[in-house]
């Protein structure tokens, strides 16, 4: 890109020029959040993109985010900025693997999370987030058997509010699993008065911890209306941008991970996005997502059933 384009100028003329919707996920750069016209979780995110009347839907997050958006509207064009924006939690659940699992528990009704590839989603009964997980859980009978995949702490967290017992797959999100126990333990030592806010994709002995528990849209509604000044937030580092910007009077710390060298409160897929490469995906009109028919045919039913119930 030349030096001298003022890229938000620049993305916001491209914007308008080609009828484009941006769409961005909490979990994104703070300059990507502030040029977006959307700014959401992935519940959020799919139910704009069900009713956006623009040609274009440029998704800043990762790759199952843009297949969601792609799987909603197969005849729009959908743009990632950076394709190998990934998800270490979509990763730990191979659709052939996971449709083994699906087969060997042909009683079970299959609830995926949002976090997982096109192809689980085919094999699943309804896709959840952690924004409406437990109610969707709730909605089945007490004794209905379920499987929950792909995180294992997430489903531990769900299991444990609604008293289930559902089969869980073993996956995790290398964020949320690398939160420590004792450097929060610490902070709060710094900071008595402070709540402990923390994303049930955490691990148990941190949400053990916590005051709130929930995904980020709760996180941040939490915060909003909370009297409390000082907040060990315990989720990826993107959402306190929009924490910050919402009570700029209130003090968001991250929560510590175990190597602090590593920065790994940060999703170094998320962050694979920039404002650069937004601007080259408009200019450019690619890299596109594509997603195989037969598998978007099939992926498409337990993500509408989603958005109706959560409507
Ligand atoms: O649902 C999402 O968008 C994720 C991945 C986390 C959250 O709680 O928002």
């Amino acid at each position: 890109v030349d030096k001298s384009i003022d890229l938000k100028a620049a993305i916001d003329s491209l914007r308008k020029e080609k009828n484009a919707v941006i769409l961005a996920h909490y979990y994104q750069t703070g300059d990507i959040q502030d040029i977006a016209d959307y700014v959401g979780d992935s519940l959020a995110l799919a139910q704009w993109a069900a009713k956006t009347e623009a040609d274009i839907i440029v998704l800043c997050g990762v790759h199952f985010m843009g297949e969601t958006a792609k799987i909603l509207c197969p005849d729009k064009k959908v743009l990632v900025p950076d394709l190998n924006a990934g998800c270490s939690l979509a990763d730990s659940c191979p659709a052939d693997k996971f449709a083994q699992f699906v087969k060997e528990h042909p009683d079970h009704t299959v609830i995926s999370y949002v976090n997982t590839t096109a192809a689980v989603k085919a094999v699943t009964d309804i896709v959840v987030t952690s924004t409406n997980a437990k109610q969707i859980v709730e909605s089945f009978p007490k004794d209905e058997k379920l499987i929950f995949g792909p995180d294992r702490n997430l489903g531990n967290y769900i299991n444990s509010v609604t008293n289930r017992n559902m089969l869980l797959w073993d996956g995790a999100c290398h964020v949320h699993e690398q939160f420590s126990v004792e450097k929060i333990v610490e902070l709060k030592k710094q900071y008595p008065d402070a709540l402990i806010l923390a994303h049930p994709e955490c691990k148990g002995a941190v949400l053990a911890l916590a005051d709130f528990v929930g995904s980020t849209a709760a996180i941040l509604k939490y915060a909003v209306k909370s009297d409390k000044k000082n907040f060990i937030v315990s989720t990826e580092s993107g959402i306190i941008h929009e924490m910050r910007k919402q009570c700029p009077e209130k003090n968001f710390i991250p929560a510590p991970p175990i190597d602090s060298t590593c920065g790994c409160n940060e999703c170094n897929f998320m962050r694979l996005n920039t404002l650069e490469k937004l601007y080259n995906c408009l200019k450019y009109e690619w890299p596109t997502i594509e997603v195989d028919e037969a598998v978007a045919k099939e992926a498409v039913k337990p993500i509408k059933r989603m958005l109706e119930v959560s409507e």
